[in-house]
């Protein structure tokens, strides 16, 4: 009997795992098992042996489950050590840095232009960039012979061999915006069309897409005030301070009258200063609505007159931020982009300066 114990308690310490310890349960106190076998032969024996060996095998019998069951518990202890090393984590070590992408200085300027114009109770309007060229000319008072065609080095679209219809072209403006939002929704109307826009033509003021953005509006009684106001207040939040502007007589086939702005700056080492100073910087064109084109646009010109405006983005954005080359813009340089600090989540501060 001590044989039993002592084969059974070593077999259970040395046990690899739980399947192993199970086998020895069975072995030892399973129906077939060792000491379940001599249990039965305690019936064959004199009551005088049954009294010795009942105890006896009663206490093997929990001595061997008592140590299968510690053995268990000790098993388990040490699958859970042996996870615990090898799952081990630091929560508290920093991550990995990543550099934040940003949205480009044109785009965040756009923002700026519609949010500043959207206070003012304009919505924004959007339309394609290829147009039909009614869209872009005619509907503007700009008919076939008019040399503003010409001068607006516009892109087209050519048709096939044997197609007469007229050219798409790519939009050199986004008047056509307006046109398409006019005979949609009709008067009154107040929008901004801020969008991309194509000429050929390129050096350091210029390249083929630039981008615009355009304002329009119509109603019974809006006048040339309600433009300088709409204008001014437009520049002083843009700017962040009080910027005066001078209206200079023009003229555009599609404004009646029209005006050009400029807005009050001051020269110094080369670069300028938006909002002091006595010198002008023209920024956009403008005028009151030719009332062909609101015809054009479906609304009756004796009914209903209205302003618009245009105003190159880039240019007000090169302003801003001190950049002295467009092309710049467009070129994708991550490292022009940081070097003007167009971060994430970081505006550059207003300092204005755009080199001579
Ligand atoms: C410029 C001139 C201008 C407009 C754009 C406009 C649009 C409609 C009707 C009448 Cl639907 N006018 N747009 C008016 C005056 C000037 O832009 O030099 N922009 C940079």
């Amino acid at each position: 009997m001590d044989d039993l114990r002592d084969k059974y308690l070593d077999l259970i310490g040395t046990a690899a795992g739980e399947a192993a310890l199970e086998d020895l349960r069975v072995q030892a106190l399973g129906k077939k098992g060792e000491i379940s076998l001599q249990m039965r032969e305690l019936g064959r024996m004199s009551p005088e042996e049954r009294q010795v060996m009942g105890p006896k095998l009663n206490a093997l019998k929990d001595e061997i489950t008592e140590a299968l069951a510690l053995k268990k518990a000790a098993l388990a202890d040490a699958a859970l050590n042996e996870r615990l090393a090898a799952e081990w984590l630091d929560v508290t070590l920093p991550g990995r840095l990543r550099r934040m992408g940003s949205l480009h200085p044109v785009s965040q300027v756009w923002e700026e232009c519609t949010a500043i114009f959207a206070d003012m109770g304009f919505a924004v309007a959007e339309g394609p960039q290829i147009e039909e060229d009614w869209y872009n000319f005619d509907a503007l008072n700009i008919p076939g012979h008019h040399p503003a065609r010409a001068e607006m080095d516009t892109f087209y679209m050519h048709r096939a061999e044997g197609d007469n219809r007229p050219p798409h072209v790519l939009r050199t403006h986004t008047s056509p915006v307006q046109i398409r939002s006019l005979l949609a929704q009709g008067a009154p109307i107040r929008i901004v069309a801020p969008g991309r826009v194509y000429r050929a033509d390129y050096d350091q003021t210029h390249t083929p897409m630039f981008h615009q953005i355009e304002g329009l509006a119509i109603d019974r009684e809006i006048s040339m005030a309600n433009l300088k106001w709409v204008l001014e207040e437009f520049f002083s939040a843009y700017f962040g301070r009080s910027v005066k502007t001078r209206f200079r007589a023009s003229h555009f086939p599609f404004t009646e009258p029209s005006a050009e702005v400029d807005i009050q700056c001051q020269w110094k080492d080369g670069t300028v200063t938006v909002g002091e100073g006595d010198d002008w910087l023209e920024v956009l064109g403008s005028g009151m609505v030719h009332p062909k084109v609101l015809t054009a646009g479906g609304i009756d010109p004796a009914q209903w007159q209205g302003f618009a405006f245009g105003m190159g983005i880039d240019r007000i954005a090169m302003l801003k931020y001190g950049i002295p080359d467009l092309r710049a813009f467009f070129e994708s340089d991550l490292r022009w982009l940081r070097h003007y600090g167009f971060a994430a989540l970081d505006m550059p501060t207003l300092h204005g300066g755009l080199s001579r």
